[in-house]
């Protein structure tokens, strides 16, 4: 199949912006779709062709499967990449585009039916040899479920089968709790997925978070991209990714890398995609679940692989085999993402839409910012209010550190507020720092950033007496070499120290 002349990006901000490029360096036609808020927007500007789908609300617009392959046949696109959130791992969406005769950037729709399906996906992780967590792998009664537990042995997860993101999720720490639990998970995941079936899984204590990047042509060809560790999230929103994942061995890579093209071949999978795993205390990796689209924190991927992703992505919808093999996959250095979201990290992280009145961004050696906005933009109420990723590359962590600090630094947004500053708190963690955290980071580390605000003081305190102590013994009061990243803090310390002696 020759390449497309035209493709439709069923998106809006920052996904859009970025498959524009993709399109643009391939000589590909791009045609954007906006709803009526997104009128002006950034996306709209760079496409070669932007068609109105409707009002603000999602529902309205970027969920308007019939009016948007309407678009796609009136504007004669020939593929249609649906980015990641909105119509990407809906199923009905890539039937209607197969029906229609348009191309459905990504994978089979029985590949995101199944992997939808979260019990599928464990059956189809178990038959490729997948370390699973324990637990069950069919929907079950509530019955089933206390006599399940009391099998596996309590703290056990309970699950949405449809579920995905954290919502029907329970945890249980004993039989007394589970029947409320189970009440609680059914109605929730009945009202978000109209599904309400559960399943369980034994409980893993302070997991960390992480997946495999995956690329699969039509041919059944594939590639492992090397990992993404993802641990620091909130709400089960990602915050911070990086690659590659401090406590991953090369030995480990290769194995959690193979079992990902085996889960996915298993599965019938072709296309991007990540294959999540959670990890134990021990390093122990298990199998967690597939997301089926381009993932937003992909670019940390680009930056050390130098694969365009969302590039071979189309050119496998196209039905070409993939021009990489293992062997020229050679992942350099660290890359790390910060999300850039309009939310108050000073305020429990509330939504923060507006018009961007002031915009600087940070460049340089080792800098990408993916940009959905500009200056004079709107950040609307009713989408997800990511407004930028910057992604830093250097040759190992502490150096992508420093210039996630830097470029933190030079980063300014005026009008609505941003997670810059809880970005910037972060880069001097000394947790964060030591690569020694898990998804319970933001939680018991941060929680609001107004603690952290005190946190910063008792640090320079502690800073304080530390320096004091050194100076009047002549030598450095802390057990064990510090890392360049705490010698880093402590430069930062002694700038900010002599900031406030003036
Ligand atoms: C778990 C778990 C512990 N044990 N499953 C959260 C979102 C969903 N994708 C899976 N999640 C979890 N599943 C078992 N058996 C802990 C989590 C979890 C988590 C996972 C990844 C990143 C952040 C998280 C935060 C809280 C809980």
């Amino acid at each position: 199949m020759a390449l497309f002349k035209k493709i439709l990006i069923a998106n809006r901000s920052e996904i859009a912006v970025r498959i524009i490029r993709a399109c643009r360096e391939m000589g590909i036609g791009a045609v954007a779709v906006y709803s009526d808020i997104d009128r002006d927007s950034l996306h709209v500007r760079l496409a070669q062709e932007a068609y109105h789908i409707g009002p603000s609300p999602a529902s309205e617009s970027y969920l308007n499967i019939e009016k948007i392959i309407e678009v796609a046949k009136k504007a004669g696109c020939q593929a249609i990449h649906p980015g990641y959130g909105f119509l990407a791992e809906n199923s009905q969406f890539a039937k209607r585009c197969e029906e229609e005769g348009i191309v459905f950037i990504g994978p089979p729709r029985e590949a995101i039916e199944a992997m939808g399906s979260k019990t599928v996906a464990r059956q189809t992780a178990m038959k490729a040899g997948a370390p699973l967590i324990p637990g069950t792998l069919e929907p079950l009664s509530d019955e089933e479920i206390v006599a399940k537990a009391k099998e596996i042995g309590f703290p056990v997860m309970l699950k949405a089968v449809s579920g995905g993101g954290g919502k029907g999720m329970r945890l249980v720490h004993s039989e007394d709790e589970i029947e409320s639990a189970v009440r609680m998970a059914r109605s929730e995941a009945g009202s978000a997925f109209s599904d309400d079936s559960l399943y369980l899984e034994k409980y893993i204590e302070n997991p960390r978070h992480v997946e495999m990047q995956i690329l699969v042509d039509r041919q059944g060809n594939g590639v492992y991209l090397g990992e993404r560790e993802c641990s620091i999230q909130r709400r089960h929103q990602k915050v911070i990714e990086e690659t590659p994942a401090m406590m991953l061995t090369p030995e480990l890579r290769k194995k959690m890398g193979e079992t990902a093209l085996k889960v996915a071949a298993a599965a019938g999978y072709y296309s991007a995609g990540t294959v999540e795993f959670l990890m134990d205390a021990n390093n122990n990796f298990y199998f967690l679940e597939v997301n089926t689209r381009l993932q937003v924190e992909h670019p940390v991927t680009e930056m050390v692989t130098g694969i365009d992703i969302v590039k071979e992505m189309i050119r496998i919808a196209a039905g070409e085999p993939l021009s990489i093999s293992q062997e020229d996959v050679q992942p350099k250095g660290a890359a790390i993402e910060c999300r850039i979201y309009a939310e108050d990290p000073y305020n429990n992280f509330m939504p923060s839409p507006g018009t961007i009145t002031g915009l600087r961004l940070p460049g340089g050696p080792g800098v990408r910012v993916d940009l959905g906005v500009f200056e004079g933009a709107q950040v609307p109420l009713e989408y997800d209010p990511i407004i930028a990723k910057l992604i830093v590359w250097g040759k190992d962590r502490p150096e992508a550190v420093e210039r996630a600090r830097r470029a933190l630094d030079e980063f300014m947004v005026k009008g609505v507020k941003t997670t810059l500053p809880f970005h910037r708190k972060v880069m001097e963690n000394p947790i964060f720092l030591s690569g020694e955290f898990d998804t319970t980071f933001i939680d018991t580390i941060f929680k609001k950033l107004d603690e952290g605000r005190e946190n910063r003081y008792q640090d320079l305190a502690i800073a304080v007496a530390a320096i004091a102590e050194e100076s009047s013994e002549g030598t450095r009061v802390e057990k064990g070499a510090p890392s360049t990243g705490e010698c880093n803090m402590w430069k930062l310390y002694t700038r900010r120290l002599q900031m406030m002696r003036g």
